[in-house]
């Protein structure tokens, strides 16, 4: 079985039943007048990583591992989005609103769209999530329940808030998930390095993590 020399230890898993998700690569999150740059964030750091996460997918794709992409998008009569969410803080723009890649968060709008240089392919699954986590009021499970997917390894934005609560929510459902070190980002370094940290303290208690180069170096 192949190995990716990872913290805190090697990740032994099978391709066939492996899934590669990326989390929330999305323009809102990425872009200059999106959401995040509402929040007052810079977001050329969460930028910085596409390159890396492009290769992974080119990676996966040549593995023919299971291909998941999320985003984090509401319904348009915002009926998914609680007032806990949309409320919170005074960004300059709100969950709904519109601004320059349209109505922000909203699934169907420009700035909710993957980043095009990582758009999904044919054949790969995509899951809009009001949420967080990606397993939270989708069909995420269900889904990889039915293709026999047992290990997820996972990139993507932002390290803390969506990788890291999809990624605790699937360790609690049984999935071995490896989390790549140099293809997820956030806008604040050092919680992304706490991240990084708390999953693979304590033995792996949420999984563990490599860099891009030894995933590559699992399946030349
Ligand atoms: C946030 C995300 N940060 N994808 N979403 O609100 O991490």
């Amino acid at each position: 079985m192949p190995e990716i020399a990872a913290r805190p230890y090697a990740y032994s898993f099978e391709p066939t039943t492996t899934a590669l998700v990326v989390i929330d690569m999305q323009r809102d999150f990425i872009e200059r007048g999106g959401f995040g740059e509402a929040l007052g964030n810079d977001v050329s750091r969460l930028a910085a990583i596409v390159p890396t996460v492009r290769d992974l997918l080119a990676w996966a794709r040549a593995h023919r591992l299971r291909v998941v992409h999320t985003r984090e998008g509401h319904r348009p009569d915002l009926a998914d989005c609680p007032p806990a969410k949309r409320l919170r803080g005074r960004p300059s723009l709100r969950i709904g609103d519109a601004g320059p890649m349209g109505r922000v968060l909203v699934d169907g709008q420009p700035g909710n769209d993957i980043v095009p240089v990582l758009a999904p392919r044919a054949g790969e699954t995509v899951i809009v999530k009001p949420g967080k986590g990606a397993f939270y009021a989708t069909k995420l499970d269900v889904l990889l329940r039915s293709q026999r997917i047992t290990h997820l390894i996972l990139a993507g934005v932002t390290t803390e808030v969506c990788v890291q609560t999809t990624m605790r929510e699937a360790n609690d459902r049984g999935y071995d998930c490896l989390l790549v070190e140099d293809a997820t980002a956030s806008y604040f370094p050092e919680f992304k390095q706490a991240t990084l940290a708390m999953v693979h303290a304590q033995g792996g208690i949420v999984g563990w993590t490599a860099p891009f180069a030894a995933v590559r170096a699992s399946l030349p």
